[in-house]
């Protein structure tokens, strides 16, 4: 999938879609924004259906919070620095096909020793990683897939909103991952089982016990849609704003 070279009407198509529609059309398999949910409290558990998490680990501290972003969003904070600590997302049901595109706000208050922070994608049997992020204490953004390493895809930076998305074409089998906005890795080998079935979200932390070792999140999207537009028109506030 050449998302660089698109004929014209993709540009026209795009244009359309900007009076047409507010947001991104296509299904929406996960929609967890935090934005109804109680200030200052742990999040549940009540999966996608409630636009939370299906497990939060017990030495993770989740809280909504009303800052850093705009929004209301979740706040994390391992208790355990001895273990990685993770919550899971998951999709309201299992993809074999077509496209899964994942958007998210993340925000890092603090780089240094002790603070790693992991995102994964999984399948619905654990068996087939599609991706590995690790946000690491040097500030390097190192991926993985299933099968292979895929090195340093970037770096990060801390006290301002930092978007992630990745997309995943099931049909070709390939991911493509944008970091701050940046193309990072495009039209990879996602090196999952042909069969593998996108279902899980998963941030996973070791972190050290100063106050500001955590990380927020917010506006978690998981849908079936990527808009069509030429690569080098398309800015990433306005990716962003559909995708709201
Ligand atoms: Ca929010």
């Amino acid at each position: 999938m050449d998302r660089t070279r698109l004929p014209w009407w993709g540009l026209a198509a795009f244009l359309a879609f900007l009076f047409l529609a507010p947001v991104a059309s296509g299904e929406t398999y996960l929609n967890a924004t935090f934005d109804d949910k109680a200030i200052d409290q742990p999040i549940g558990v009540g999966g996608p259906e409630a636009g939370e998490p299906v497990y939060v680990d017990p030495a993770l501290q989740a809280i909504v919070r009303s800052s850093p972003f705009g929004t209301r969003c979740l706040e994390i904070h391992n208790t355990d620095p001895t273990q990685h600590s993770w919550l899971g997302f998951e999709m309201e049901k299992e993809v074999s096909s077509g496209l899964v595109v994942v958007i998210m706000d993340v925000w890092f208050y603090r780089i240094g020793p002790g603070d790693e922070f992991w995102l994964y994608l999984y399948d619905d049997t654990w068996v087939n990683r599609f991706l590995g992020l690790i946000f690491d204490e040097t500030g390097c953004i190192c991926g993985s897939t299933k099968g292979e390493e895929l090195g340093v895809l970037g770096s990060f930076s801390v006290g301002r909103p930092y978007p992630i998305m990745v997309v995943l074409d099931m049909d070709a089998e390939t991911l493509s991952i944008w970091l701050d906005g940046v193309p990072a890795l495009m039209d990879h080998p996602h090196g999952a089982d042909a069969a593998a079935r996108m279902q899980k979200v998963r941030w996973a932390g070791r972190m050290n016990a100063a106050p500001d070792s955590r990380m927020s999140i917010d506006q978690i999207r998981v849908i079936s849609d990527l808009v069509p537009a030429p690569a080098e028109s398309m800015t990433w506030g306005r990716i962003r704003a559909l995708y709201r």
